[in-house]
C-alpha cells in the first residue's frame, strides 16, 4: 500500500506554543498504537465543529448509539487504499491484522473491563479537569466544547465541576474498593511475569487504554494529574512504561 496513513485527531494549542498537538483520551489509544507499530501516519486536525461535516464528507457511518459522545467522532484513520473507520476500538484490530507486529495482544480481552475500569473512574473525577479543556483548545472548538456541554448537563462545565467534582470526587474514587482500586487491580492481577504492562513485561492494547487516560489529564491539568496518580501507586509505573509511545504527539 502506498501512502500513510490519516489520523483525524482533536487539536489542542498549549500556552506559549503555536504548535497543534494531541490531548484526547479516545485519540490517544489510536495514535498510541500507530506509535507502538511505527506505522508511518500523518495527522489530520479536525476541530470539533468540523468533525461532522469532515467524517460525512470522507463517507463513513454514524456512530452506532452508545459508542460515542457523538455521531461522528475522533479517532477516525483512513488507510492508504482509501478504506476509512471510526472508533478507536474498530480501529485497533484493522491495524493489528496490516501491522501484527510488535503484537497489541488484543485476544488477552483486557482492554474492555479496563475502558470500563477507566469509564467508572473518570465517571467519578473527571468533572474539574473537563471544566479546563476550553482554555487549551483553539477557538472555535473552545466555544463548540463548552455550548455543547451546556446543553448535555444543562449548565456551565464550571456549574458542572462545582456539583460533581471537587475534594469530594477524589475522596470517593481512592475508597477502599472504589473506582481508583478496582483500575489498579485490573493493571497488575494479569501479569504472567514481573511488570510493568498489564499482562506483565509484554505491552499491550490494554495499557494503552489506561495510559491514554493517564496521559490526558496530565495535559488537561498538571495538579489534577497528579491527584489521579496519588490515588493508586500502580497508576505511575505503567503511564511511565508506556511514555515512548506518548512522545509523538501531532
Ligand atoms: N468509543 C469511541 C469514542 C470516541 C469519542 O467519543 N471521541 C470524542 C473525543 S475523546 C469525540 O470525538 N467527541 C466529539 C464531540 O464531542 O463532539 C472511540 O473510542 O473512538
Amino acid at each position: 500500500m502506498a501512502g500513510n496513513i490519516i489520523l483525524y485527531d482533536l487539536p489542542s494549542i498549549h500556552k506559549g506554543s503555536d504548535k497543534p498537538s494531541c490531548f484526547s483520551l479516545n485519540p490517544w489509544k489510536t495514535r498510541m498504537v500507530l506509535n507502538y507499530k511505527q506505522i508511518p501516519y500523518t495527522t489530520e486536525w479536525v476541530e470539533y465543529p468540523d468533525l461532522e461535516p469532515k467524517m460525512k464528507e470522507l463517507g463513513v457511518k454514524a456512530n452506532q448509539p452508545g459508542t460515542g459522545w457523538t455521531d461522528y467522532t475522533s479517532p477516525t484513520i483512513r488507510l492508504p487504499d482509501g478504506k476509512v473507520i471510526m472508533n478507536s476500538a474498530n480501529i485497533a484490530p484493522v491495524l493489528e491484522e496490516l501491522h501484527p507486529s510488535p503484537p497489541l495482544h488484543l485476544d488477552a480481552d483486557l482492554h474492555g473491563p479496563i475502558t470500563e475500569a477507566v469509564e467508572n473512574l473518570a465517571g467519578v473525577v473527571w468533572w474539574d479537569t473537563l471544566a479546563d479543556v476550553p482554555s487549551m483548545l483553539p477557538p472555535r472548538s473552545a466555544k463548540y466544547f463548552e455550548d455543547t456541554r451546556k446543553e448535555t448537563f444543562g449548565m456551565t462545565l464550571k456549574e458542572f465541576a462545582a456539583v460533581k467534582g471537587g475534594e469530594q470526587a477524589w475522596k470517593t474514587a481512592a475508597e477502599p474498593g472504589g473506582a481508583a482500586e478496582k483500575l489498579g487491580d485490573l493493571l497488575t492481577k494479569h501479569r504472567k511475569d514481573e511488570g510493568p504492562f498489564v499482562l506483565g513485561s509484554q505491552p499491550s492494547y490494554g495499557d494503552f487504554v489506561a495510559a491514554s487516560f493517564f496521559d490526558c489529564f496530565e495535559r488537561c491539568c498538571k495538579e489534577d494529574y497528579e491527584k489521579m496518580m496519588a490515588l493508586d501507586a500502580r497508576f505511575k509505573p505503567l503511564h511511565a512504561a508506556c511514555r515512548p509511545w506518548l512522545k509523538r504527539d501531532d
